[in-house]
């Protein structure tokens, strides 16, 4: 029995979808839009917060939070090959506060943009409510840029990719876009490139159609 991927096109569970390949684990990916009226009605059976990623582990646990998600997998089964450091590493805290920083900061704000009706009523608002989004996400890429600016390795963490790549690179492909984030943020860019350079990632990445 293996993993169920509940996910949708572009969404936070390509990131997961990812993992699962790199690691050669046995997934299932259904396909479950959040922004469809039907499609979202049977998400709310797997996830009451009505989200993608959501994943159903072999023993039937259902796993919500995309980077609880990419940090559980890496740990039980990426270990090994570095997709998470050991829990003695000085690597260790600095992927956990980036992962957390990435999901709680960043990510958050596209619950605001995708579904702004959630968070005012007047749909003339949406507009500025967006721009500010945008505008808010770039302020904190630029803080994690500055944080990592002086990190010569290839990757963000040394020389082998950790799930701090694989989340830095799904979550850079969304508004603003790629092309600001490679502007402006050199150096996390670098190990986002180098990592979609992996073939089972580019191939997860050209089928959502990912801007690469
Ligand atoms: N905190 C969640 C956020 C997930 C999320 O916002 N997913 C989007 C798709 S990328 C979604 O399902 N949006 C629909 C909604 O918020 O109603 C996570 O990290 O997994």
């Amino acid at each position: 029995m293996g993993f169920t991927l509940f996910g949708a096109k572009g969404c936070g569970s390509m990131a997961v979808e990812a993992l699962l390949s790199v690691l050669n684990l046995d997934y299932e990916l259904i396909e479950h839009s959040p922004f469809e009226e039907g499609q979202l009605e049977q998400l709310l059976h797997i996830n009451p917060v009505g989200q993608v990623p959501a994943l159903v582990l072999p023993d039937g646990q259902v796993m919500c939070e995309s980077a609880a998600i990419l940090m559980y997998l890496a740990e039980r089964y990426g270990a090994d090959a570095g997709w998470m450091p050991a829990i003695t590493a000085r690597e260790r805290p600095v992927l956990m506060r980036w992962m957390v920083f990435l999901a709680a900061n960043i990510y958050s704000t596209y619950v605001l943009s995708d579904k702004p009706s959630r968070f005012h009523p007047d749909p003339d608002q949406h507009g500025v409510m967006k721009d500010l989004a945008t505008e808010r996400r770039k302020s904190l890429w630029l803080i994690m840029e500055q944080a990592f600016k002086a990190h010569e390795s290839p990757y963000l963490l040394g020389d082998r990719p950790t799930i701090l790549d694989l989340y830095t690179a799904m979550i850079s492909l969304w508004t603003p876009s790629r092309v600001w984030f490679d502007d402006h943020c050199p150096r996390l860019a670098r190990a986002a490139h180098l990592l979609e350079t992996d073939l089972r990632i580019r191939e997860i990445w050209m089928r959502h159609e990912a801007p690469i």
